[in-house]
C-alpha cells in the first residue's frame, strides 16, 4: 500500500530559513508550498532550482489577508504548517512598531484560524524567538522569564503566549514554539550583522569596498547555523505531543569577535583605536576599514544571548553540527566566491 504523501506549507518560505527547510522537506518527500508575498525583490533568489523543477509549489499572499491565507491552506491541505513569515528585522521593529505587531502577532493568529478550518489536526510550527528573553539572564532555557526590549520581540511573545500556550492548552491544537537563537548563513539578508560583516570585509579583500559601519560591538550573540536549526523545526513536529523547546549552540560571542573571526579568516590583520562612538579598525597598512555609526545603535539593545538547548538535545535528540570558526569561515568563502566572479 502506497503512503500518502505528508504536505508542509511555509509561511517565508523565501526568507533564510524557508529555503533551507523547503530543501530539507522536498529531500524528506513531502509536497511543499510556500505562501509568498508580493515584493519588488526577487522571490526565487533563495529558491530558484526547487521552483523551476515543480518541487515547491507557491501560493501568492500574506500573513495580513485572511482570505489568502484560507486559500493557501485550502490548496496545501498541509499536515504540517511551518509559520517563518516575520517582521524579522529587531532594529526596523522600534521604527514600524505597528507593522511589526500585525504581522508577528495578528498574522499567526489569522493563520491558526484559518488552518484549524481545514484541518483540527494540523500539526503546527511557529517562529519564537530568543529576543522574548530580552534582558533576562543568561543562560537562557524554556524555564527562563521573558522580559522583551523591542517590538519584535513584544509581537514574538504575545504570540507564543496566546496562540501558542493558549490554543494548545485552550483548544488542543498542536502548535510547538521553537525558541531559536540567532542563526546564520551565506543565505542571511545583509541587514543583519553576520552577513553584513563577511559581506563588507569579502568586498574591503577584493579591493570593491574601502570601509564599513556598524553599531554596538559589544552585543553578545549565540550564533549558529540555519541550516542545523531547521532540522530542529521538522523533529518537533514528529513528537507524539507538542512542546516547545530552545534551540542554540551554548556558545556566545560579541558582535567585535565576530569582526575579528572574519578579518582572519581573510587574512586581513585589524587593530582596534579609540573608544565608544569613535572607535576604529584599521589593517595592517593603517587604513580604517570600520568605524561606528551611531544610527546603527538601536532604543532599547539585549546585551547577552547565550542559550541552554539541552532540552531539545535530550528530548529531540538535536545538537548543532556547525561551529563559530566553521560559520564564519563558510561565510566568508561564499561570499569571497560570489563577488569574485
Ligand atoms: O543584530 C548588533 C545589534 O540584526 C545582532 C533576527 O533574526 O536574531 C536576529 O535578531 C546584534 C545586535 O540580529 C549592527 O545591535 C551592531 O545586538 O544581526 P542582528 P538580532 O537583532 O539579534 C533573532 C534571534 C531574531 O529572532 C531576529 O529575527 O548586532 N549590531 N552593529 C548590528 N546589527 C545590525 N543589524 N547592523 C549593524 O550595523
Amino acid at each position: 500500500m502506497k503512503l500518502k504523501r505528508k504536505s508542509a506549507l511555509i509561511t517565508g518560505i523565501t526568507g533564510q530559513d524557508g529555503s533551507y527547510l523547503a530543501e530539507f522537506l522536498v529531500a524528506k518527500g513531502y509536497k511543499v508550498y510556500g505562501l509568498v508575498r508580493r515584493t519588488s525583490t526577487d522571490p526565487l533568489a533563495r529558491l530558484e532550482s526547487l521552483y523551476f523543477s515543480h518541487k515547491v509549489t507557491f501560493i501568492n499572499g500574506n500573513m495580513r489577508d485572511s482570505a489568502a491565507l484560507q486559500r493557501a491552506v485550502e490548496i496545501a491541505k498541509p499536515d504540517e504548517i511551518y509559520n517563518l513569515a516575520a517582521q524579522s528585522d529587531v532594529g526596523i521593529s522600534f521604527t514600524c512598531p505597528e507593522e511589526t505587531m500585525e504581522v508577528n502577532y495578528h498574522g499567526l493568529g489569522r493563520l491558526l484560524y484559518e488552518a484549524m478550518k481545514v484541518n483540527p489536526k494540523v500539526r503546527i510550527y511557529q517562529a519564537s524567538t530568543s529576543e522574548m528573553f530580552g534582558r533576562s539572564k543568561p543562560p537562557q532555557s524554556e524555564k527562563t522569564d521573558f522580559h522583551p526590549v523591542s517590538p519584535y520581540g513584544e509581537a514574538k511573545l504575545r504570540a507564543h503566549l496566546d496562540y501558542v500556550v493558549g490554543y494548545r492548552e485552550k483548544h488542543g491544537l498542536y502548535i510547538c514554539s521553537g525558541i531559536l537563537f540567532n542563526h546564520e548563513s551565506p543565505r542571511r539578508g545583509k541587514h543583519f550583522v553576520t552577513r553584513k560583516i563577511t559581506h563588507s570585509l569579502a568586498k574591503i579583500k577584493l579591493g570593491l569596498q574601502d570601509k564599513f559601519e556598524l553599531g554596538n560591538l559589544e552585543a553578545k550573540r549565540d550564533w549558529g547555523f540555519a541550516g542545523d536549526y531547521i532540522e530542529a523545526m521538522w523533529m518537533m513536529l514528529q513528537k507524539p505531543m507538542p512542546e516547545d523547546f530552545v534551540v542554540a549552540t551554548g556558545e556566545s560571542h560579541t558582535v567585535r569577535d565576530f569582526v575579528e573571526e572574519a578579518a582572519g579568516a581573510l587574512n586581513i590583520k585589524i587593530s582596534w583605536h579609540g573608544k565608544g562612538l569613535r572607535e576604529l579598525a584599521k589593517d595592517e597598512g593603517g587604513k580604517v576599514i570600520l568605524s561606528i555609526n551611531k544610527s546603527f545603535f538601536r532604543p532599547e539593545e539585549v546585551v547577552y544571548l547565550l542559550g541552554n538547548s539541552s532540552k531539545a538535545r535530550k528530548v529531540l535528540g538535536w545538537k548543532p553540527k556547525v561551529k563559530f570558526k566553521e560559520l564564519v569561515k563558510l561565510m566568508i568563502e561564499h561570499d569571497l566566491k560570489n563577488l569574485a566572479h
